[in-house]
């Protein structure tokens, strides 16, 4: 019985927290949050769990952190959940990871919708599997109207591949003449991104302690926060990302918002 109440509604944050997250939501809050979500193979690897265990329990922790962001009032939330690099690892593994859109949004797509979360994907859909894209076109297709927090999955994603596309593109309009070569700007060029409707990222965190950005958003990331934890990410609990906002507040006072 006890078990059926836990497993039945994660709990309300205890009252510590919640006074923080007041104090939080007094300051600016940074609206684009990105997460490189890493850890999952090591959190499993220390418990003597197989690797997919790990991508299960992180998946869990998608949903509590989609929850607290949008609590906070961050508006954009992108989570790297798979790069072009890991086709590389074994197919059980990649096999495994491409039902969890699934799995997650058969579970959680109707409190997505019900707290007015936007659920969007950049990367690159055509070498995913169809019940993998069908899965996460479905969701894009019935959150469309909803105007709350952007979930962005990043998913198939690559930064040096999406940059030199986009410069191809630019390529393309400069000689079919859509555009001059003397009207391209960084805002311009900033169209012709994956992330062409998304502001910047304030604050990027990188979970399990690598140091490192690992072609996520290298255009993107150019003014951004940055916040590293050696938290794994199935550890990632409301009180470590309440301390990267806290930590972001901090340095927006002491440096007074000036950017650049
Ligand atoms: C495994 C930790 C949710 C990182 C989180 C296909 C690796 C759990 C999604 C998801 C993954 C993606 C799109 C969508 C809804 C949910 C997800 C992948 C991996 C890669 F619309 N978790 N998650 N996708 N993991």
């Amino acid at each position: 019985m006890l078990n059926r109440i836990k497993l039945w509604k994660k709990p309300n944050p205890s009252s510590p927290l919640r006074d923080r997250i007041e104090q939080i939501k007094k300051a600016a809050i940074p609206e684009h949050v990105a997460i490189i979500m890493d850890g999952n193979g090591r959190w499993a690897k220390k418990r003597a769990l197989p690797r997919i265990a790990g991508h299960h329990e992180g998946m869990k922790v998608v949903r509590n952190t989609t929850k607290l962001a949008n609590q906070l009032g961050i508006k954009v939330l992108t989570l790297y959940a798979f790069s072009t690099e890991n086709w590389k690892r074994p197919k059980m593994e990649v096999d495994y990871l491409m039902k969890l859109p699934e799995e997650f949004l058969g579970t959680f797509l109707p409190e997505l919708v019900e707290e007015n979360v936007q659920v969007k994907m950049i990367g690159y859909k055509d070498q995913l599997p169809l019940h993998t894209l069908h899965a996460i076109e479905k969701a894009i297709e019935d959150t469309k109207g909803n105007d709350g927090l952007i979930l962005n999955f990043a998913l198939n994603y690559g930064s040096r591949a999406e940059i030199i596309d986009a410069v191809k593109h630019v390529l393309k309009d400069c000689k079919s003449g859509i555009m001059n070569e003397s009207e391209l700007d960084e805002s311009l060029f900033s169209s012709y991104l994956m992330t062409s409707k998304l502001a910047d990222p304030d604050l990027l965190i990188r979970t399990s302690g690598e140091i490192r950005l690992s072609n996520f958003m290298l255009w993107q990331l150019a003014y951004t926060e940055f916040w590293f934890t050696e938290v794994l990410w199935p550890d990632f609990s409301d009180e470590h990302l309440i301390e990267a906002v806290e930590a972001f507040q901090k340095r927006q006072r002491r440096f007074g918002g000036v950017k650049g």
